[in-house]
C-alpha cells in the first residue's frame, strides 16, 4: 500500500515512537483477525482456521519484543477479539468481551485496527459492524482505527485496488476512510517471504505510530467513556435517523457507558481511599520524622549544654587560676614590701649603729687628743723646771 495509507499521508511522526503499544483487532468472523495478530507478532500465538463458526471464542492476549531497527527494542501487545458483532453472538456477550478486552488492555488501546476481507464485498453487515464499534466504544474511538484488509495475497494490484476502494467502494466505506485519515493497510496473511512479512509488519506499525501520535501519544481506555457519553449518545440519535436502529440498542451503548462510569466511580473512590490513606501515611511518617527530630534536637542540647559546662568549668578554672594568681601576686608584693620595710629598718639601726660608733669613736678620738695634750704640757712644763 504505497508509501503508507491511501494518500500516503501518515508517515510524519511528531513524537518518537513508543516503547510498548497495545493493538486490537476487531470484525467480523473469519476475516483473518488472528491470522494477521499472528503476523504482527511473528508468531502462531492465535488460532487461525477456515470456520463457519467463530474460531476465537473470546479475547486473547499475547506479546512480542522486536528490535526496531534504530538500537531500541519495541514491545506489541495485541488482543484478538471473535467477531463480536456478528448476528449470532448476543449483545450481553459482546458487552462482556468489550469489557475484558479493555481491561486486558491496562494502559489502553493505542489503536484498534479494524479487519475487513479485501475479497468480501463491503456489506450492510460489515457497516453494522462499524456502527456497532462505534456504538460501544463511541466516537472518539474513529481516531484509534486503522483499516486493515486482509488477503492481500489475491489482490493482484494493490495500486489499482487502493483507487477501487477510494473510488468504486460504497460511499460508508469512503466516508469511513476519510473518517480514518487513510490510514488503511493491505495485509496478505499467507505469504512465507519474510521480508515481505517484515515489511508488512513495519508498514502496520508506522500506521500505529501515526495513530499514536495523531492522538498526543494517548491510548483510547475507558476513563474515555464520561467524555464520550455524549458523543456516542449524539452519534445513535444521528445513525438511528439515517439506519433506524431500535431502542434497544441505545438502552445497551447507555447500559456499558453506566458500566464505566461506575466501575471510574469506583476506581476514583479506590483512588481517594488510597490517597487518604497515603496522606495517614504521610502524617505519620512526619510525625516520625518530628520525633526524630525532637530525639535529635534534644541531644543535641543535651551535647550543647554538656559542651557549655564544660567551657564553663573551664573558664572558670581559669579565673581561680587568675584569682589565685592574683593573690599569690599580692602576697608577693607584700612579702618584698615588709622585706623591703624590713632592710630599710636594718639599714637605718645599722646606720644609727655606725653613727654610734663613729660617735664613740670621735669622742674616744677627743679624749686620745685631750690626753695627748696634756701630756704634751705635762713634757714642757717638765722640760722648763729642768
Ligand atoms: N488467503 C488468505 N487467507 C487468509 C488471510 N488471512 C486469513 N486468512 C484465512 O482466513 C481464515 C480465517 O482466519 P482467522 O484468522 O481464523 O480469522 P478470524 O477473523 O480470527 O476468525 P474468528 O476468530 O473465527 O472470528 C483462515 O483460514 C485463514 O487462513 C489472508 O491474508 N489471505
Ligand atoms: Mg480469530
Amino acid at each position: 500500500m504505497g508509501g503508507g495509507g491511501l494518500d500516503g499521508d501518515w508517515a510524519v511522526l511528531p513524537s518518537p515512537p513508543l516503547a510498548e503499544v497495545t493493538l486490537t483487532l476487531v470484525g467480523k468472523i473469519s476475516t483473518g483477525k488472528s491470522a494477521t495478530a499472528n503476523c504482527i507478532l511473528g508468531t502462531q500465538a492465535f488460532a487461525s482456521e477456515l470456520a463457519y463458526v467463530s474460531v476465537t471464542e473470546t479475547c486473547q492476549k499475547s506479546s512480542a519484543s522486536f528490535h526496531d531497527g534504530c538500537g531500541a527494542t519495541r514491545t506489541v501487545n495485541v488482543i484478538d477479539t471473535p467477531g463480536l458483532f456478528d448476528m449470532e453472538i448476543s449483545i450481553e456477550d459482546a458487552r462482556k468481551e468489550i469489557v475484558k478486552c479493555i481491561e486486558m488492555s491496562k494502559g489502553g488501546i493505542h489503536a484498534m485496527l479494524m479487519v475487513f476481507s479485501a475479497t468480501s464485498r463491503f456489506s450492510c453487515e460489515e457497516e453494522k459492524t462499524v456502527e456497532s464499534i462505534k456504538r460501544f466504544f463511541g466516537g472518539q474511538i474513529l481516531d484509534h482505527i486503522i483499516l486493515v484488509f486482509t488477503h492481500g495475497d489475491v489482490v493482484e494490484d494493490e495500486a489499482a485496488w487502493e483507487k477501487v476502494l477510494a473510488e468504486r467502494s460504497p460511499v460508508y466505506l469512503q466516508d469511513m476512510i476519510k473518517l480514518c485519515q487513510n490510514r488503511v493497510v493491505l495485509f496478505d496473511n499467507l505469504t512465507n517471504n519474510i521480508e515481505h512479512r517484515e515489511m508488512q509488519r513495519r508498514k502496520l506499525l508506522a500506521a500505529v505510530d501515526f495513530v499514536i501520535s495523531s492522538n498526543g501519544g494517548k491510548a483510547f481506555s475507558y476513563q474515555m467513556f464520561p467524555q464520550i457519553l455524549g458523543d456516542a449518545i449524539d452519534t445513535y440519535e444521528k445513525m438511528k435517523t439515517i439506519f433506524g436502529h431500535p431502542m434497544s440498542e441505545k438502552v445497551e451503548s447507555t447500559s456499558l457507558l453506566c458500566f464505566y462510569q461506575n466501575k471510574i466511580i469506583k476506581e476514583m473512590k479506590a483512588s481517594l481511599d488510597a490517597n487518604f490513606r497515603s496522606v495517614l501515611n504521610l502524617s505519620s511518617t512526619i510525625n516520625g520524622n518530628v520525633d526524630e527530630n525532637l530525639n535529635c534536637t534534644e541531644e543535641e542540647i543535651q551535647r550543647l549544654k554538656e559542651r557549655l559546662e564544660k567551657s564553663q568549668k573551664e573558664h572558670d578554672n581559669a579565673e581561680n587560676l587568675r584569682r589565685l594568681e592574683e593573690e599569690k601576686m599580692k602576697e608577693q608584693k607584700k612579702e618584698i614590701n615588709n622585706l623591703r620595710e624590713e632592710l630599710e629598718r636594718a639599714r637605718r639601726v645599722e646606720m644609727a649603729r655606725k653613727e654610734k660608733e663613729i660617735q664613740r669613736f670621735m669622742e674616744s678620738l677627743d679624749l686620745a687628743n685631750k690626753e695627748k695634750d696634756n701630756y704634751r704640757t705635762m713634757y714642757e712644763n717638765k722640760c722648763i723646771v729642768m
